[in-house]
């Protein structure tokens, strides 16, 4: 059986799990606690992030690559397009478009939110990262305005990495999206296999039920 180890990016991992319907088993690692205390996990990644994935011989890190992994070795499904499909490219594109444009950018932000001196949370590298999230995002509301999901009509698994990103920016730095990127979160996130993913990553789920509750 497939082991997931971590949350965060991790969640992107299991909601395709979810709906290629592998069993997995998801392996917490608690980042704040102190990864150096974690050995198990370090023997997996020794570089200390999340999310990796163990899959009888193989170790994968970096979620973008191990969901590839994932639709090549375990496939094939129709979440990943094939390399003659038309959509092909945009497929491609948007699915690292999801982590290197979007949700890496917001990953400066909000480390040096958390984790920067006092006085030095907000900076030129958090605003020149805002500034790469919101060009990336005006080519994500450019493909809406063509297709409903991200590389077709259809959701793929770029559909996943890009929602995830988009969530991350919402929950994280409070990011306001316009109607257009909302109803496609909407689309997205309606699917059994998010909210399966989400019944089986807890930490998300207390996450976003605790922002829930600080905005009401
Ligand atoms: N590009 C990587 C980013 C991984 C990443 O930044 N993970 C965060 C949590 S979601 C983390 O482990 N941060 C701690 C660290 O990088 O040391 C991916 O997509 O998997």
């Amino acid at each position: 059986m497939i082991t997931l180890y971590g949350e965060g990016r991790g969640f992107r991992v299991a909601w395709l799990l979810e709906e290629l319907g592998l069993p997995y088993r998801l392996r917490q690692v608690d980042l704040l606690d102190g990864i150096e205390k974690d050995s198990e996990f370090l023997a997996v990644n020794p570089a200390g992030f999340i999310p990796a994935i163990v899959d009888g011989d193989t170790i994968m890190v970096e979620s973008i690559a191990i969901m590839e992994y994932l639709l090549a070795r375990h496939g094939p499904s129709p979440l990943a397009l094939a390399v003659d499909d038309p959509s092909f490219p945009a497929y491609q594109q948007f699915l690292h478009m999801g982590e290197a444009g979007l949700a890496g950018p917001i990953n400066a932000i909000v480390a040096t939110h958390i984790l920067a001196p006092d006085g030095e949370r907000e900076n030129w590298t958090t605003g020149w990262a805002r500034d790469i999230f919101r060009s990336r995002l005006g080519l994500v509301s450019r493909q809406l305005a063509k297709t409903p999901f991200i590389a077709d009509d259809h959701f793929t698994a770029a559909d996943i990495s890009v929602t995830y990103a988009l969530e991350f920016a919402q929950r994280t730095i409070g990011f306001q999206f316009g109607a257009a990127e909302l109803d496609y979160i909407a689309r997205t996130t309606a699917r059994d296999g998010y909210r399966r993913a989400m019944d089986n990553c807890p930490g998300t789920k207390a996450w976003v039920a605790g922002l829930a509750g600080r905005t009401k």
